[in-house]
């Protein structure tokens, strides 16, 4: 539909950065991550994300492109990221440090550490150094539990994670745990992160 309205180009990437130009197109994004670059500050532009992909327009219609397979967006004011490195590095940063602690420099380094390859769980572990060398097992369950639910946890709870750790459970299990739970995504805002992205530098 887009390619009838004038002035349309496709543009087919693979993991890489492409630039939005002038005009209405259409752009492909590969298998892997995928960044658009727009000429322009965010508030200058429109953004609808839907299931298919993403509706961009801006720059006094000058630009409306429709994005397909595209995870992440940079506007020259900020970056935008809405694929599982963004949602995980959320996760993780909430359950760790806290929903306040969700905030570019730190987002802009968990995404990088996925992007090279690591695992939830590895990224858990070098969260997990960054958050004390030396926390007993009751500091742990006591501040993943704070940050997530909001409140530290009461004597039943307490008693139940450390039983956990007490039983096998590692110290990184137990940030997963926190970081994949539903207490975590609600408090994080995961379902509007996922709609509008998540910023990062
Ligand atoms: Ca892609």
């Amino acid at each position: 539909m887009m390619m009838n309205q004038g002035n349309g180009n496709s543009m087919f990437g693979g993991s890489g950065t492409m630039h939005a130009g002038w005009g209405h197109d259409l752009i492909f994004g590969g298998d892997g991550v995928d960044t658009v670059v727009f000429p322009g500050m965010h508030q200058e532009f429109h953004v609808v994300n839907s299931t298919s992909g993403f509706s961009v327009t801006g720059a006094g219609g000058l630009i409306a492109d429709t994005l397909f397979n595209v995870e992440r967006l940079q506007f020259s004011d900020m970056n935008l990221a809405f694929d599982a490195a963004a949602m995980n590095t959320a996760k993780i940063i909430g359950a760790a440090f806290g929903a306040d602690q969700i905030q570019p420099a730190l987002t802009g380094m968990g995404i990088a550490l996925f992007d090279q390859g690591m695992s939830m769980h590895d990224v858990a572990g070098i969260a997990l150094g960054a958050m004390g060398g030396h926390m007993s097992n009751q500091e742990l369950v006591t501040e993943l539990y704070t940050n997530v639910v909001g409140q530290a946890p009461d004597g039943a709870s307490l008693a139940y994670y450390m039983d956990m750790l007490d039983h096998g459970a590692s110290m990184t299990d137990m940030l997963l745990l926190a970081a994949n739970s539903d207490a975590n995504a609600q408090h994080i805002g995961l379902v509007g992160m996922m709609m509008n992205g998540l910023e990062y530098q």
